[in-house]
């Protein structure tokens, strides 16, 4: 088995202890640290969700699964992290109100944070009214919301309406994403952006950025 398939067998079984190990071995032999992601853990992380779906896992595989995938990202985090930069601009992050999935969440933060922005992470299950402050306070001029359930879906279009009756839509810039959200959802719901990856999440928020300077 190469040790990549290692890795994606460790996450989908939810041993931490390898997850770990293996990273570290492959990220000391120099692989790519998206490598890591998008050819073991990310796969890892969509089959124990196929998994559950047909009943063959249950929430404690859920759970044991994720706790090796925080496990091996936390090792991967850094390399995603550039240092020294001026930041492009800074960007709140959350899962919105009612869901605690932060998997995707803290990925999407640590590209941004690697892409060159100030990232002020609030963290899972935050209400509108979190977001309406790190905009205020923290003069934070991209919103990120993150949601993986379809019954949390409808809490990120009341951050939007709550950040127009707080006075301060017109100078965020909001992104969405998360498994169950598509480009149409984004529209409906007057998001300015989405994407459904880490990757396209930075490209997204760094235009949007852009264009509002302009
Ligand atoms: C791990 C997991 C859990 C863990 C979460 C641990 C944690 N700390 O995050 C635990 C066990 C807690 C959990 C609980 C539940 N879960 Co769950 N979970 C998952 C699972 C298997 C993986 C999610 C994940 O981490 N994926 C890996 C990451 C990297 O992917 P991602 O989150 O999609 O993020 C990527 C993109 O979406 C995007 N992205 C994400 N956020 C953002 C934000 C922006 C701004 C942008 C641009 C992009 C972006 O970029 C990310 C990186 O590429 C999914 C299945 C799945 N395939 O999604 C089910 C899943 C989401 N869970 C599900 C369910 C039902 C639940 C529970 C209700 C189960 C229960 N009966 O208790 C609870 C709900 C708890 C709650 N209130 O939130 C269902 C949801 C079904 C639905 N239609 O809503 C899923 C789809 C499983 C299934 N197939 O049925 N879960």
């Amino acid at each position: 088995m190469s040790a990549l398939q290692e890795l994606y067998t460790a996450v989908l079984e939810g041993n931490a202890n390898s997850a770990k190990t293996v990273t570290q071995q492959l990220l000391d032999a120099g692989t790519d640290p998206q490598e890591l992601l998008n050819k073991a853990m990310i796969p890892a992380m969509d089959e124990v969700g196929r998994r559950f779906e047909t009943n063959e896992y249950f929430v404690p595989e859920l759970l044991i699964s994720a706790r090796a995938m925080k496990g091996a990202l936390e090792l991967v985090k850094p390399l995603l992290v550039a240092g020294g930069m001026q930041p492009v601009a800074r960007v709140a992050i959350g899962t919105v109100k009612g869901d605690l999935h932060d998997i995707g969440k803290n990925l999407v933060a640590a590209m941004l944070e690697g892409g060159g922005f100030e990232v002020v992470d609030l963290g899972v299950d935050v209400s509108p009214e979190k977001f309406i402050e790190a905009v205020k306070a923290k003069n934070a001029s991209v919103v990120a919301l993150s949601a993986l359930l379809t019954t949390t879906m409808p809490a990120m279009g009341t951050v939007i309406k709550a950040l127009e009756e707080a006075g301060v839509r017109k100078q965020v810039k909001v992104i969405i994403g998360g498994a169950p959200i598509t480009r149409q959802y984004a529209e409906q719901i007057g998001a300015d952006g989405y994407s459904d990856n880490a990757n396209g999440a930075v490209a997204i928020a760094r235009t949007l950025a852009v264009t509002d300077k302009n």
